[in-house]
């Protein structure tokens, strides 16, 4: 039993489920929440921000990294209407979380209290569920409902706000039973039909996506494409479940693997953009490829396009199963040519970049950050990239060591996320290296967040490939219309300079030379360090496909 106000036994059925920190920018319609937090045994760590999207931002992140849910606490009006970017990104993301919001009283609602706003009609497209907690005594039991929904597969936001008067009130009520986790097993035939298709493959590949992290499966993933020896290519939290420089990992070889296969087994990342809509093979006039998708429940299965097979469940149990399937089938492994033409078309492509990331050239091209970068980086270090262009090199050339170490705003793309996913990083992996890469444009978004950093004690490598612009908007436009507008910002804005005056670190690096040097001395600084580097205007990142 716990008797206590609406803020008490939420922070009590909060910490049931996992959660640590509370991510917030304080707001009266809220309180009851901090000083549930403060007076909780042992208190519940609250982490105070300068933006609502850091906070949501912060506790998505938590939710990526540590696989528990993230907790965000929002003041009623502009503090929940501030957060929902970030609680789409959530959404889009599939990242378990509860986003709990103030709102005005019941008592006086539609008399025009400060900041009356219904929220769940605002949330309730981008949220699981968004309901408001009628009263006091509800708190403890919609609270465990919400992050049950929200940890279930496919996971994702829930929204409750709870109306000020009752979220002050106080209860007694009985906390509900700890939550244990559930794994839905996939169906028997559906496992064998991917067995058999996997079996009579000449050229599969296997896409190892975000859930498959977030489910636990990354044992499984590597599992199965280590004993089948099938080609893998990695995307979102997916990356690093095959660590750099693993044989079987094709990336580099991305548009051969993709045009050429016969056979494409795509897990636990939805069948979008990122994976040309699901359509595979065709290249150079070969076959379309067969496509089967995994998924961690059947509502993620893909509907556009035809599978040649499909399971969806927990995505150990569906890995494992299709493993034994193909081991059932007697197959050993036909695929080794396969294999090694990939690998070799990986290998020119990575050699071909050698010079780029060795680059001498002046003004600074970015990727040779990137050269400087890997050559620092621990196995155990969390990679974020926030921004266009520089971001996009940064996918390219930074190959996590082990998953859970890169963090990227996924398919919703929202500029923003930086400062909340690095602050999360390191609350999360409290003696990692925590890397934080900025587009100059994305920095705007966020930087007033090194303050939070600062207070906190939670020091960050920043790195801002400054190019003086928004790159992943003007190189389009003067492509399509021949001229560019509004893309440029001021050349060499210093952005370590506000990161200095907000109590951190950072220095302005314009030659290729003084990078190396400039990230030595912010990983030995133990502070929030932005390496503000000048970087060519006119480079804009190779692409091939727009999103569209
Ligand atoms: C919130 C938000 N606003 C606008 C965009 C559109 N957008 C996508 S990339 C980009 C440019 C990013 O510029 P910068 O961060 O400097 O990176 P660069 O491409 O220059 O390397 C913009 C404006 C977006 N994705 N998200
Ligand atoms: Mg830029």
């Amino acid at each position: 039993m716990v008797d206590g106000h609406g803020g008490d036994h939420a922070v009590a059925v909060a910490r049931a489920h996992g959660v640590e920190t509370l991510f917030t920018l304080s707001g009266a319609h809220v309180f009851p929440m901090y000083d549930g937090a403060v007076k909780a045994d042992p208190p519940m760590r609250l982490l105070d921000v300068r933006h609502e999207q850091t906070a949501v931002f912060a506790a998505e992140a938590t939710a990526k990294l540590t696989r528990t849910p993230g907790l965000a606490v929002l003041t009623a009006g502009p503090g929940v209407t501030n957060g929902v970017s970030a609680v789409t990104s959530a959404w889009f993301n599939g990242s378990p979380l509860l986003v709990v919001g103030g709102r005005a009283p019941a008592f006086r609602w539609g008399t025009g209290s400060l900041q009356e706003l219904d929220h769940p009609p605002l949330l309730a497209p981008v949220t699981k569920r968004a309901v408001t907690v009628e009263t006091v005594d509800a708190v403890a039991d919609e609270v465990d409902d919400a992050l049950r929904l929200a940890t279930a597969p496919h996971r994702g936001p829930v929204f409750l706000d709870v109306p000020m008067d009752q979220f002050f009130s106080r209860a007694d009520v009985q906390l509900p039973e700890a939550p244990v986790r559930e794994r839905h097993a996939p169906d028997p035939d559906d496992l064998s039909r991917v067995g058999a298709l996997l079996a009579g493959a000449e050229r599969p590949v296997l896409v190892i996506g975000s859930d498959v992290w977030a489910d636990g499966a990354e044992h499984a993933a590597l599992r199965l494409a280590e004993t089948a020896r099938i080609p893998v290519i990695t995307n979102g939290m997916g990356r690093g479940v095959l660590p750099a420089g693993h044989p079987l990992l094709v990336t580099r070889a991305r548009s051969e693997a993709f045009g050429r296969a016969d056979l494409v087994v795509v897990v636990g990342t939805p069948l979008d953009f990122r994976l040309g809509y699901g359509t595979f093979g065709g290249k150079d006039e070969a076959p379309a490829a067969a496509v089967v998708h995994l998924a961690d429940s059947p509502g993620q299965l893909a509907r556009h396009v035809e599978l040649a097979a499909s399971a969806a469940g927990d995505l150990s149990m569906v890995l494992d199963g299709v493993l034994k399937a193909w081991e059932g089938t007697g197959s050993s492994t036909a695929y080794d040519g396969w294999t090694t033409r990939l690998q070799d078309t990986a290998r020119a492509a990575v050699d071909k970049d050698r010079g780029l990331l060795d680059s001498d050239a002046d003004p600074i091209h970015p990727v040779r950050i990137y050269g400087e970068l890997n050559r620092r980086l621990a196995d155990d270090a969390v990679v974020i990239g926030d921004g266009g262009d520089f971001v996009s090199f940064a996918g390219k050339y930074i190959e996590p060591k082990a998953p859970g170490g890169w963090l990227d705003p996924g398919p919703y793309g929202c500029l923003g996320t930086g400062l909340g996913y690095a602050m999360a990083a390191r609350l999360a992996r409290p003696s990692s290296q925590v890397v934080l890469l900025l587009g100059d444009g994305a920095a705007g978004f966020s930087l007033m967040d090194v303050d939070t950093l600062v207070r906190h004690n939670l020091p960050v490598v920043m790195v801002v490939g400054n190019n003086a612009g928004w790159g992943l908007e003007k190189h389009p436009m003067r492509f399509l219309y021949g001229y560019d507008v509004i893309a440029d910002l001021a050349p060499q804005t210093r952005y370590d300079e506000v990161v200095r005056a907000l109590g951190g670190d950072g220095e302005l690096v314009t030659t290729p030379d003084g990078i190396g040097p400039a990230l030595d001395r912010a990983f030995a600084s133990g502070v929030p360090y932005c390496v503000n580097v000048a970087t060519d205007p006119e480079l804009a990142y190779p692409r091939n496909t727009t999103g569209v």
